[in-house]
């Protein structure tokens, strides 16, 4: 087999780097180890930034977007038992969509198919190698078959346990990590919404976040151990929680039948440089960030949009300047995301041990971003989605 670019994964990042490159006419294949039942059900992030929203327009697979996403002007931060609006439309010009991860890949896969190009699910033992020769190479299992893909170039966007990020030369790369103390019990659950925008809480007892995902399924989180066990939290536990930890003048919580139940760590990451040879890292498989700021999905397509446009400019006309400055250029956005996502974990959650004084700080710090126009606005900024070239 031979192609033009090797994208390793079908998540937001591969499958949308396979799309940009092919409205601009170059080939690629995309390998996935998941069935397409498992990557189009799995339920993750659900804010998409402006920028991601007009991206979808552009590359013409936006339509269901507009039909059954959810237009966000502004969020709502709780603290103290009262609602603070941020309005994003007013500050900076911009929205949000809220619609879920699994709707974005369901619609990049259909445009796949559409194109004649499905994506390889199934796949196992992928290996990736010769991408510091010039001569890259794919090799896997498909439908009982080994398979080797020749290809000028490999986008690694198998995500953080992927086999990409680990094939980098010893000593070529480091990473910088974070781990926090606590976790998000989320929940999927067949009710109304509660608020018609997302609502960040700060409380005593943990952070809180009310969202959703259409007007019949809310998308709810707890902060709770890094551990917790998702079985210990029965439906009525959940909901009394979410009820104290939400409480505000006007807020009614809407309860249902929760029907998906999980615990997701929390974890800041970045492998630098995100390239090697003929190798470049997107998304996941580069840099994740604890969810608090909504950036994972969207800092994964800003990735691919840069590369996109660095590979048809080689391909276009011989100039590798794009790729070269691949990994730099996503990182000097990246680093940025990943302040503001640490910012707003630090903002919100209930860190263990910490002093009456870290707690004052951390409301005072809340109270300024609600009361200071220009610090609301920085935050605006950052959550509707900084510019993919900084
Ligand atoms: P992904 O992980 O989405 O996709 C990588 C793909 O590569 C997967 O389909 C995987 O099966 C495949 N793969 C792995 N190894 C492979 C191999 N060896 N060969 C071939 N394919 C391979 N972000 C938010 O903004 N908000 C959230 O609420 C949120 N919640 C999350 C909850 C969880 C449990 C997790 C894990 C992440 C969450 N995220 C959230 C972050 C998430 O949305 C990611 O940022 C996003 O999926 C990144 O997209 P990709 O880089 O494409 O990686
Ligand atoms: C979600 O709807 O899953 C969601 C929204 C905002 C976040 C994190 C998750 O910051």
């Amino acid at each position: 087999m031979r192609t033009q670019v090797a994208i390793i994964g079908a998540g937001p990042a591969g499958l949308m780097l396979a799309h940009l490159l092919h409205l601009a006419g170059i080939r690629s294949v995309v390998v996935e180890t998941r069935s397409r039942d498992y990557v189009e059900n799995r339920i993750r992030a659900g804010v998409l930034e402006h920028h991601v929203v007009d991206m979808m327009d552009q590359a013409g697979v936006g339509g269901r977007m507009h039909r059954e996403g959810l237009p966000h002007e502004g969020t709502q931060l709780l603290f103290g038992g009262v609602l603070h609006r941020i309005d994003f439309q007013d500050l900076v010009g911009h929205s949000v969509m809220v619609y879920g991860q699994h709707e974005v890949v369901r619609d990049l896969i259909v445009a796949r198919i559409d194109a004649g190009t499905p994506p390889l699910f199934d796949c196992s033992d992928v290996a990736v190698d010769g991408f510091e020769s010039g001569a890259p190479q794919v090799r896997f299992n498909h439908g009982g078959q080994a398979r080797v893909l020749d290809c000028d170039l490999i986008a690694g966007c198998d995500g953080f346990h992927g086999v990409c990020r680990p094939a980098l030369p010893q000593g070529s790369w480091r990473g910088y990590d974070r781990v926090y103390p606590f976790g998000w019990l989320g929940i999927l659950a067949e009710a109304p919404a509660s608020s018609h925008e997302l609502i960040y809480a700060n409380h005593e007892r943990g952070f809180a976040l009310c969202s959703q995902r259409s007007p019949t399924v809310q998308r709810m989180y707890l902060q709770c151990a890094p551990d917790e066990d998702a079985e210990a939290w029965s439906d009525d536990r959940v909901w009394s929680e979410l009820s104290v930890r939400l409480a505000s003048e006007g807020f009614q919580l809407q309860t249902g039948r929760v029907f998906q139940k999980s615990v997701t760590p929390m974890r800041s990451y970045v492998a630098e440089p995100m390239q090697c040879g003929r190798l470049f890292l997107a998304g996941d498989a580069a840099h994740i960030v604890p969810p608090t700021g909504a950036k994972g999905m969207n800092s994964a397509i800003g990735d691919v949009i840069l590369l996109a446009r660095a590979v048809e400019r080689w391909y276009g006309s011989g100039d590798d300047a794009g790729l070269q400055g691949y990994s730099a250029a996503a990182l000097r956005r990246i680093w940025k995301v990943q302040r503001f996502s640490w910012w707003m974990t630090t903002l919100f959650h209930r860190f263990e041990g910490a002093s009456d004084f870290d707690r004052r700080v951390q409301l005072a710090e809340l109270d300024y971003v609600t009361s200071s126009r220009e610090a609301a606005a920085a935050l605006a900024e950052n959550y509707v989605g900084l510019p993919l070239v900084l």
